[in-house]
Parts: structure tokens; sequence; C-alpha cells
């Protein structure tokens, strides 16, 4: 594991995590009424790198009066949709200018890669306020004709109106800390929503230093409030919070259910949730092998496998298993682990020994049952939360390993005889967030897209993202889409007006 020559952050990162991390509510950064703060680690050593104030329930709804009052009467609320569009594409352009800073704080707090961040991340996150700017001036309704039969005569004009949602508490994960920030936040501020964004505990950096430009793009006073704070106490406070109006949650399938459950049990806001996936890899016999292989490599160690479209579970047809998961298995051996503000570093630690441990327990569960490591499978002999890249052949469905999403650098290989066969069995799990098919004739290629049971299907890639493209899941993945055109439905309600003409 890679650790001399380690950089030491730029100025501008030390000075930002240098400061007292507060929680943003209406337009002010205020302490939190807990009196409360916690430790961030960087997860590559174990070392404290900030203290960040512990919101609570009194925070949350603090923070959820602040943005009711921006929605309902503040500047927000009359400021015209190509305003709100200039206000989102110049937050965009402002993180331009501090990329580097974002992608070391996403290294320091995260573990990723800096040069990950750098090229994916942060130009992503980017990417979506410019493409979501543009949605806010394109938000229509319709005109519908309506005849009612017990009004014989009678003329009406009838129109639909897309109307914001409201207040939405927005909870996020912690594998792509700015980029679910961004994801959760520009839909919101295209439709004119206003938002409580509780970010996860374990990487809270990124957000706020979001939070400083919202500050500075000039967002009137409680349309973003952010709150650093934990699930139990600050998540569960948002979800069960009579005020929201819609809760939109990336996370696990099992706070997914809590949230589900809050909400009925209190307001009946609206939910979306993008949840775990145990994502099928299908190679076909007619595969370009060797980018079949590059590419069932990246499906799972990118972002050391913390995706929620890792692709975990990788089907090869039986003649040419061997060949490929000896590839996969090299590139693995090329990968270096190390921290990630290393320049040489492949791979960084896992974001917190809860991970590593919850990673590992998996290995151990599917060892007991007879699974092999062709490589790796043990965690890396450092301070830091590291795992080796693993490849594991000799699985049986009914394996721990197999059935649940494990969120770490581990790959099972699994032969297939037909495509009959693969499909039912790719499609084998309560999740169905995305899935994978490579080949080089088209029609079996399109033929299984349309038969697998995902959110997301990639022919011939792995974990192509794009602003326009919608993304969720199928299944137990989740309710709902985020990005392009449907995340704005999804912030938005129907409203239709008839207006009696005659
Ligand atoms: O997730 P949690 P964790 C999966 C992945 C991972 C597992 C556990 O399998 O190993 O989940 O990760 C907030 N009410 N994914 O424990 O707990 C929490 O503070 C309201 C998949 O980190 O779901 C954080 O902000 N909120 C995934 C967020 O939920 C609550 C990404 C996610 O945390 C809460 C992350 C509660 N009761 C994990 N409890 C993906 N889909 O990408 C927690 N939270």
């Amino acid at each position: 594991i890679l650790s001399t020559g380690t950089p030491t952050p730029s100025h501008a990162t030390q000075k930002f995590l240098d400061q007292e991390h507060r929680l943003l509510i209406d337009g002010h950064w205020v302490a939190p009424a807990t009196g409360k703060s916690f430790e961030i680690k960087n997860p590559s050593d174990n070392s404290t790198i900030a203290h960040v104030a512990e919101g609570g329930q009194e925070d949350i709804n603090r923070a959820v009066s602040a943005a009711r009052r921006a929605f309902e009467s503040g500047p927000w609320h009359t400021m015209t949709a190509s305003e709100r569009g200039k206000l989102i594409w110049k937050l965009a352009d402002l993180m331009e200018q501090h990329i580097e800073e974002f992608a070391e704080i996403e290294a320091l707090d995260n573990g990723k890669p800096k040069a990950v961040a750098q090229a994916a991340d942060v130009p992503l996150a980017i990417d979506l306020f410019r493409y979501m700017a543009g949605w806010a001036t394109k938000i229509e309704g319709t005109t519908i004709p309506v005849s009612v039969p017990y009004l014989p005569g009678a003329e009406f004009h009838s129109y639909t109106l897309r109307e914001p949602v409201g207040v939405v508490g927005q909870i996020i994960p912690w594998n792509f800390p700015l980029l679910m920030a961004a994801w959760k936040l520009g839909p919101a501020l295209a439709t004119g929503c206003t938002i409580v964004l509780k970010v996860a505990e374990e990487t809270p950096l990124s957000a706020l230093r979001l939070g400083q430009l919202i500050q500075e793009a000039g967002f009137p006073p409680g349309v973003v409030n952010i709150v650093t704070g934990f699930g139990e106490t600050a998540g569960a406070a948002l979800s069960a919070h009579p005020d929201v109006d819609k809760i939109a949650f990336t996370g696990s399938t099992e706070v997914g259910k809590l949230i589900v459950k809050a909400a009925g049990e209190t307001n009946l806001k609206k939910v979306t949730l993008e949840l775990g996936g145990k994502s099928p890899n299908v190679i076909l016999p007619d595969a370009d092998i060797p980018s079949a292989i590059a590419g069932a490599a990246n499906a799972i160690f990118f972002n050391h496998g913390q995706c929620c479209t890792a692709g975990s579970r990788l089907f090869v047809h039986r003649s040419q298993f061997d060949q490929v998961v000896e590839g996969v298995a090299e590139e693995a051996k090329k990968i270096k682990l190390g921290p990630g503000m290393h320049p040489d570093t492949g791979m960084g630690p896992l974001v917190s020994q809860i991970q590593q441990d919850r990673v590992c327990g998996y290995l151990d569960a599917g060892f007991n049952e007879g699974a092999q490591a062709v490589v790796g499978g043990k965690r890396g002999d450092s301070e830091g939360f590291f795992v080796e890249p693993t490849v594991l052949v000799d699985t049986h469905p009914n394996m721990k390993v197999i059935r649940e999403e494990i969120f770490g650098p581990v790959v099972a290989a699994v032969p297939f005889d037909d495509i009959e066969e693969v499909v039912q069995t790719a499609n084998n799990t309560i999740y169905g967030l995305a899935a994978a098919v490579w080949s080089k004739d088209i029609s079996h290629a399109h033929r299984v897209a349309r038969r697998l049971k995902a959110g997301t299907v990639w022919v011939n890639c792995y974990n192509v993202f794009d602003a326009s493209l919608p993304f969720g899941g199928y299944k137990q993945s989740g309710w709902g889409r985020e990005m392009g055109h449907e995340a704005i439905n999804l912030y938005t309600q129907t409203k239709a007006v008839t207006v009696q003409l005659s």
C-alpha cells in the first residue's frame, strides 16, 4: 500500500478543512442546537481531518421552517424561471473555479483517488447543474380539450400547470458525496423547490464547501439548508417531519424502507428512492473479449466497488470463463492501493472501518460457504480501511456473496451455458438498478437488454453516466428516477385548471 510521497493538501483545501464547520440554515452558518460536533476521518490512515456540527431534531425543525418561509414568501417564490436558471448556472461556474479543491476534499474525506474525483465526480456535478439550469425555463404544462357530458353546450378551456412540490428533504450517502448532492439539488432548484439537505456523516465536507458557493452565487436565504448529522437522528427527523413535502433518498434498501414508513406514518410526503444493487454484467460468447475484460474490471473496481451500480455478478460463457476470470484478476493485480491524495493510487481505502468490516464479513461468509478467491480476498495491511480487489469463483446462487450487496471491490464470476439461462439468473435478485451486456451481435445485445430487469442497461460499456439519462431502479433498487427530464417531473406536481368560457 502506497504511503510515502503522499502530497499534503493545497493551501485552499487546508484552509477550508481548518474552518469551523457549522450548519447552513436560512442563509447563515449557525451552531447546532445540540452544541455537539463530531470528527471526520481520513479513511486512508484514520486521522482526523475536521470537526463538523452534529445537527439534530431541533436543527432539522429550524431548517424546515426556513425552507418553508423561502418557498412560500421569500424572493425565491417570485423569481422567474430564467433567474433561477441563471443562479444555478452561476453555481456551476463557481464550482469550476474550485475543481481541484473539491477533488482534494473528496480524496481526503471519502478516500477516492484525487485524479478520479477531478476527472469524474466534480465535472459530472458541474455538468448536472448546467443541465438542470437549462430545464428551469422549459417546465411546461399542456392544454387539454374537455367535453363534459352532463353540461351539454358548455365550453371550457383546460390546461395544466407543473408546480414545484415544495419543501424537499434530501438525504445522501458517502460514495459520491459532491455528485449525490448535485443530483439532488439540481432538479429541486430548477423546479423552484426549497431544500433541506442531510449529508452523510462519513463525508459531509464537499457539500459544506458547496454550501459556501451557494451563498456566494446569491441564492436567497432558506432555499438551500444543509444539515450535517447522523441518520438515526437528523435523517430520521427529516423523513418524519410533517412539513416536508417530499423526501429524496439515496442509500441502503434497509433505510429506504424506514423512510417510506416514516412518510406513511406522518404526512404521506412523496418519496423517491435510489437504493442498493447487485448488478449483473453479462459477457456473451460473441463479445470482444479484451474490452469486456477491461469493462468488467471497471464495473466492479471503479470507486472501490462502492457504487450502487457495481457490476458485482459477472456472468461469462463457459467456453471463455477461465480466460475472462484470469483477465479480470490480472487487471486487479495492476491496481495500486493507496491514499486518495497519492498520485499513483488506483484504488483508495473504503470509506470507513464499518464498511471495511462489512465487506470483509462478506468475504468470510463466502469462503465459509465454499467460494474461492482467484485474486485478493483480504483487508489491506495498514491503518487505513483498505480491501484488496477480489475476484471470487466457485459460488452458488444461494450464497450471501451472490444475493446481497457487498459494496466493495468484490466480484463473483459465474459461468453460464446459454442466453436463456443467463437472463434468468441475472434477473434472480431483489435488486434492479443496473446491468450490462457485452456482444458484437447487435440483435443479441438489444434482445438481452430488453429482458434484463434493471433501470439502466449498458451495452459494451459500463458506468456511463450523463445528466440527461434517467437513473433509478426496478424492484427493491428504488422508486422514481434521478437526472434527465424524469427528475424534473418528480420535483413537480400537476395542477389541472378548468375555466368555463360559456
Ligand atoms: O447506508 P445508509 P450506510 C448500501 C451499501 C452499504 C450499506 C450501508 O450496501 O454497504 O448501504 O451503508 C442516512 N433515517 N448503500 O450505512 O445507512 C445516513 O445518515 C433517515 C448503497 O452508509 O442507508 C446517510 O446520510 N436517514 C448506496 C444515508 O442515510 C438515515 C449508498 C445513507 O446511509 C437513517 C450507500 C434513518 N433511520 C450505502 N439511517 C447507494 N444506493 O448508492 C441512515 N440514514
